[in-house]
């Protein structure tokens, strides 16, 4: 088969609900991929942040494969020898005291939704059904209906209508907005500490700092979803902690389980997490012993291997760099770690263009809405690598 005819398939017969560059990926190595003519690319985007570890990590090949031969899925009706391992190793990685298993991030998101509103009514007392969550413009947290229905992006929630209520929302990066938005039913803060899918959007600094105080003040929960920025993306285990903040709930998801499996979480507290009575929230699939037992091994991955060092490092690096290019295009580059976002100006004619040219040439980028290029390789990826793809990507950004 020709790459156009599994195009044609995807399109034959699949819903249209994404815009994919038309590569067709067969293999993948580390921070390499290969299509099905066996050309090379540099990964520039680890699948949205979710292939921190490198595509099929060997060690992480292995567990799949030893787990999937033993036992697979149990369901939570019985217990596993592979889950209480895994919250034993969040809880010493992070110090939050307990863990919540899901799968996808939205789901995660909603499990800290729906915790955040029992924390309100059985601690903060507040009346039946008037819990208040306050979020951000310009969010992601998912695609359920909840969820799209706090967003600001009118595509997202275009004819998904009716939504739930009790989500207010306020402009990204201000404490003022914030403590001005609370009222005696707020429940909690959500917030990305750098917005991913609004382009690598950052807070000032200070921001997350700000929010603790706030949330501290006024006994509400801060939640981060930490789904695309946790696990050493940007150069510490969360992003939260370069400003040494600690959330109250910790959402993660994509990195977790390297790529191999979809395996999600919320962290937090026993005042939290404790209210959850059995019967008041789960999953099929959630906590299951394969998904454990690979997020158990990409974890250790991520600490052995130094990646979150690597993010630090190299990001610093590659962000320099890449804000040093000579280029006309070019309005602005920002990020942390590795998770770096490069703002085209409006007159360069959208930032697809460029994914594009260095898809051509062997590397591959998304555009996140118009203007934005993000690099966010896999923590794997090494100085070489990195100098490779800057004379790619210097020489693309000088196109006319
Ligand atoms: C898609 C972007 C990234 C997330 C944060 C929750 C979720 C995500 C901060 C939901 C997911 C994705 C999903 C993916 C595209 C994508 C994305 F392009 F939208 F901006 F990563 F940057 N919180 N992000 O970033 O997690 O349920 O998908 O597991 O195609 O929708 P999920």
């Amino acid at each position: 088969m020709q790459p156009s005819d599994y195009i044609t398939l995807e399109e034959q017969y699949g819903a249209h609900n994404y815009h994919p560059l038309d590569v067709v990926l067969e293999r993948g190595q580390g921070v390499w991929l290969y299509d099905v003519t066996g050309k090379e690319y540099m990964d520039c985007l680890s699948a949205y942040s979710a292939v921190n570890q490198g595509h099929c990590h060997p060690r992480l090949v292995q567990t799949m494969i030893e787990q999937a031969q033993r036992l697979t899925l149990t369901s939570r009706a019985f217990r596993n020898n592979k889950l209480g391992q895994l919250y034993q190793r969040l809880h010493d990685l992070t110090g939050y005291d307990l863990t919540l298993p899901m799968n996808s991030g939205a789901e995660a998101v909603e499990t800290a939704l729906k915790a955040a509103r029992k924390w309100g009514y059985q601690v903060k007392k507040v009346a039946p059904d008037q819990a208040e969550i306050i979020v951000c413009e310009g969010n992601f947290h998912g695609r359920t209906i909840a969820i799209v229905g706090f967003s600001s992006e009118a595509q997202y929630k275009e004819d998904f209508g009716p939504f739930a209520p009790g989500f207010k929302l306020i402009p990204y990066g201000s404490a003022k907005a914030l403590e001005a938005a609370i009222t005696p039913n707020t429940v909690a803060f959500l917030v990305e500490p750098i917005q991913g899918e609004a382009g690598v959007v950052m807070p000032p600094a200070g921001y997350l700092r700000e929010v603790r105080q706030i949330c501290d003040r006024h006994n509400i929960l801060f939640m981060a979803d930490e789904i695309q920025t946790g696990l050493g993306r940007t150069g510490q285990l969360f992003a939260c902690d370069h400003e040494g903040v600690r959330p109250d709930v910790m959402i993660i998801g994509k990195a977790l389980a390297g790529g191999f499996y979809p395996v999600s979480a919320v962290l937090a507290s026993k005042a939290v997490l404790g209210l959850f009575r059995p019967g008041d929230h789960g999953s099929t699939f959630g906590g299951n012993p394969l998904g454990a037992a690979v997020a158990i091994e990409a974890l250790a991955v991520l600490t052995e291997e130094k990646l979150i060092e690597n993010a630090y490092e190299l990001g610093e690096y590659f962000q320099e760099r890449l804000a040093e290019i000579p280029s006309p295009h070019i309005k602005e580059v920002r990020g942390k770690g590795l998770l770096i976002g490069m703002e085209l100006k409006p007159e360069a004619g959208g930032a697809r263009r460029f994914c594009e040219a260095l898809q051509e040439r062997g590397i591959l980028c998304k555009e996140t809405h118009q203007h934005v290029i993000r690099f966010a390789p896999p923590l794997v990826i090494r100085r070489k690598e990195i100098d490779w793809a800057l004379q790619h990507i210097t020489e693309v950004l000088n196109m006319k």
